[in-house]
Formats: C-alpha cells, sequence, structure tokens
C-alpha cells in the first residue's frame, strides 16, 4: 500500500514525536513509522531533566499541562566532594532560569496523545523498516505493517530512530565523519520506590567513583552509580547497590540515604558519538541518531528537540515560501549546538567520575570541583549550560 505525507518520520522517541507535533501546530503533515509498540515507547525508562527551553517549548507548543501539574521545578543542584555540599542556584546564576525534573517517557505519553487527539498517524510495531531514494526529491520509507508491505513517499525524511536505528546506517560510506569517545566506566542505575534523599539532584565525586541521586516523583527516586561497562547486574543484589550508594554519597552534615524497594535496575554504557554532517540528501538525522552524549550533564533529550526545532523552522520556510537556505544550513546550524553540548557533557563527566588516570587527575578534578563551586564566573558557567544555553537566531 503506497501513501503519501510531507514529512516521512522514522522513530516514535521524543525527537520523531515532538518533530510530528510542531509540524501538524504548522500545517505540515507527517506520518511516523516505529519498530516498538506504544506501550513500550511510554513506559522505557530514561531520561529526566529537561532545560528551561524544552520545558516552555512543551508549554507553548500546548503539549505540557501534564508536566506543568506533575513536573518538580528544580532551581539549582548540589555537587557533592570530600564528603561537602555545594549547592548551585541556577535563577540566581542564569537571571531567572531553571530546570523540570519530568520523565521521558511521560514526555513521549503527552506527545502520543496529543498526535492521536490531533489525527497524526503513528503505525506501531513496524518491521523491516527501510529508507530509499534519499538522493532523490521523493524520498520514500518502507516497511512492513500488520503483515503487508507498506510505502511512504515524502518530500523529506526525518531519521528520528535513536542511536541504533537505520537512518544512520543508510547513508552511504564515506559521507559521514564519525567522532566518538568510549568511556571507561558506565552508569547502573536504579529505580527506588522511595522519596527523594534530597529535593534538588545530588552529583557526587568519591573515591569510589561517581553517584548521582535524582528522582523521578515525590515518592521515586531515580539513583546511580558508577561501575565497569562489563558489569554484571546479577551481581549487584539490592542490598550491595544501597551499601555501595551509602558508601559514595556519605556527607558531613548529618543527611541520610533513604532506602526503599528498587522496582527497576540497567547498567548504561557511556559514550561521546557525533556525526558530520547531520543530513544526506533529503534525508536529515536528529536526536540520537545523529550524536550521543554521555549522561553526566543530562542533555540528550534536550539536544534532541533543538535538532527538531531548527529542522521544523527549516521546512516550514521550504513550504510557505519555498526556501531551502535553511535546509541546507541544517546540520551547520545544529552541529554549533551539538559540540557545545558535547564539550559540557564531556566536561561533567571527566570532573566526576573516577578514572585510572593517577592521581594527579584525581587532584585536578577535585580542583576543578573547588574552582566551579567557589568562582561565580565558573558556577554561571556550568549553570548556563545545565539549565540550557540559549538558542542562536537562524
Ligand atoms: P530515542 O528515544 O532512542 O527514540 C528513537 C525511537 O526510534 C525507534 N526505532 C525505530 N523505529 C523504526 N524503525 C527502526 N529501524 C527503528 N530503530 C529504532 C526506537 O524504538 C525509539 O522509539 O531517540 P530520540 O528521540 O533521539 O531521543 C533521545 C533521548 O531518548 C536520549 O537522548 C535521552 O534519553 C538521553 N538521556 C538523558 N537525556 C536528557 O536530556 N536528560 C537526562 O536526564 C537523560 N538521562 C538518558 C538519561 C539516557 C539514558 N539511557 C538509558 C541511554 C539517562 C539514561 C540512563
Ligand atoms: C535522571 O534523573 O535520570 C538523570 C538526571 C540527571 C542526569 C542524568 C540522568 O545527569
Amino acid at each position: 500500500m503506497h501513501m503519501r505525507t510531507q514529512i516521512g518520520i522514522v522513530g516514535a522517541g521524543p525527537a520523531g514525536l515532538m518533530l510530528s507535533h510542531l509540524l501538524h501546530l504548522q500545517g505540515i503533515e507527517s506520518i511516523i513509522v516505529e519498530n516498538r509498540g506504544r506501550e513500550y515507547c511510554e513506559n522505557r525508562v530514561r531520561a529526566g531533566v529537561l532545560e528551561q527551553g524544552t520545558a516552555d517549548l512543551l508549554v507553548e507548543s500546548g503539549v505540557g499541562e501534564r508536566m506543568q501539574r506533575e513536573g518538580l521545578i528544580h532551581h539549582g543542584i548540589y555537587l557533592r566532594f570530600r564528603g561537602r555540599d555545594h549547592h548551585l542556584n541556577f535563577p540566581e546564576l542564569t537571571g531567572g532560569k531553571s530546570i523540570m525534573v519530568y520523565s521521558q517517557h511521560d514526555v513521549v505519553k503527552d506527545l502520543i496523545a496529543a498526535r492521536l487527539k490531533d489525527g497524526g498517524q503513528i503505525f506501531f510495531d513496524v518491521k523491516d523498516v527501510a529508507v530509499q531514494d534519499i538522493t532523490s526529491s521523493a524520498p520514500r520509507i518502507r516497511f512492513q505493517s500488520a503483515g503487508e508491505s507498506r510505502e511512504i513517499v515524502c518530500d523529506y525524511i526525518a531519521g528520528c530512530d535513536g542511536f541504533h536505528g537505520i537512518c544512520r546506517p543508510s547513508i552511504p560510506a564515506g559521507v559521514l565523519r564519525v567522532f566518538e569517545k568510549i568511556y571507561p566506566f558506565a552508569w547502573l542505575g536504579i529505580l527506588a520506590q522511595v522519596a527523594p534523599s534530597c529535593e534538588e539532584l545530588v552529583y557526587t565525586r568519591h573515591e569510589r567513583g561517581f553517584s548521582l541521586l535524582s528522582m523521578r516523583s515525590p515518592d521515586t527516586s531515580r539513583l546511580y552509580l558508577q561501575c565497569d561497562p562489563s558489569e554484571d547486574i546479577e551481581e549487584w543484589p539490592d542490598d550491595r547497590i544501597w551499601n555501595e550508594l551509602r558508601l559514595r554519597t556519605a556527607a558531613d552534615n548529618g543527611w541520610a540515604l533513604k532506602e526503599g524497594p528498587i522496582s527497576q535496575k540497567g547498567v548504561t554504557a557511556m559514550r561521546s558519538f557525533l556525526v558530520e554532517p547531520m543530513q544526506y540528501g533529503r534525508l536529515f538525522l536528529m536526536g540520537d541518531a545523529a550524536h550521543i552524549v554521555p549522561p553526566t550533564g543530562a542533555k540528550g533529550l534536550n539536544l534532541a528537540v533543538a535538532d527538531v526545532r531548527i529542522f521544523a523552522q527549516a521546512v516550514d520556510l521550504f513550504y510557505k515560501q519555498g526556501r531551502t537556505d535553511l535546509l541546507e544550513r541544517y546540520s551547520e546550524i545544529c552541529l554549533r549546538r551539538v559540540w557545545k553540548v558535547q564539550r559540557f557533557s564531556w566536561w561533567m563527566t571527566s570532573m566526576l567520575h573516577r578514572s585510572d588516570e593517577g592521581e594527579f587527575s584525581e587532584r585536578v578534578h577535585l580542583a576543578e570541583l573547588d574552582y566551579v563551586t567557589s568562582s561565580r564566573a565558573a558556577s554561571t558557567s556550568l549553570a548556563e549550560n545545565y539549565v540550557g544555553l540559549p538558542f542562536d537566531p537562524v
């Protein structure tokens, strides 16, 4: 069966859904194809921190209602090292900006609901997705749905299918330049049914390794521990996890870790990755399909939304004024932000994790933390990156 749309979108993660939603508001048609089921997409636990600009965009585009009700506005974070807490006050350092703690899967749920309510088309549970004729003026997405072969002919294809998707590998060899850095550590993450131990996020550097106290709601905590990339989760019974978290997060101010039943566990590898350019022919890559950042800066989802914002503006100019100049500059515009976010994520990661680089490097990272928490200029730099850099005018 053949279909025709303006923008064909591969992937119903935050990037693909947000794009489809923004395009709809601009009067541009799109169809999304997703190889997982709706329920799976709506329950995949991932990110939890939204930059001020991401949260604002959800509200301005009419999908922020539940986030405004249930999300938690945070005015800062704690950096904990040598057993002592240092608070960074974001509004004070950034002229009033904050962050929003709201689960990525809730953003996904809200976007799917909005798309379906507005008559949007999403094909879930599809198989054998392929993109074809991407250098022609009528690129196609082919796939199997409910045992039937289907094809969508479009004007442009948005590759929003994440790091393991098929869009990026569909670009011929030699076109993309790959930049990659693999870290010698990973994160063991848990979801626990217990109130957060602190009202804001706590990033801890400790001799035993990094740890992070985050949350999802007033009664759900999300906690992470630096571990080995080859760590076997089976070797981490709940007791061992709590014990390790307690050791790493110990503080000198009478603070105590709240413990409770663990409902989910997983190990996430850490990498920095990106391709240049983020486009080939009429295939445009956005979000994790084009770049990965280590989670220490809480940037992945936000960067995906930033790409989508640019692409939505670029196609708007194409349909309303026949202009392709912004589409031609898509990659260049996105990459300026992507590299700055790569820098920030790499920097936060290096500063906070324990590596085997030796005692000199250990002391330098501690000095860096000392600097960041004692110099107004250095804390401002961290804060303005964490709440989200401003958008360059396009
Ligand atoms: P996604 O979310 O991976 O969505 C891609 C979608 O494409 C589908 N797909 C395909 N569909 C059709 N055909 C194919 N061949 C397909 N192959 C794949 C997938 O099923 C999926 O539905 O990418 P997107 O939209 O670019 O969004 C990116 C974010 O998901 C990601 O960057 C963040 O989750 C990263 N991240 C964090 N980002 C933040 O901004 N703040 C955080 O606090 C934060 N914490 C995290 C994170 C990622 C983590 N993990 C598990 C990687 C914490 C963790 C632990
Ligand atoms: C999370 O809550 O999952 C989270 C928060 C901050 C990060 C990474 C992950 O830097």
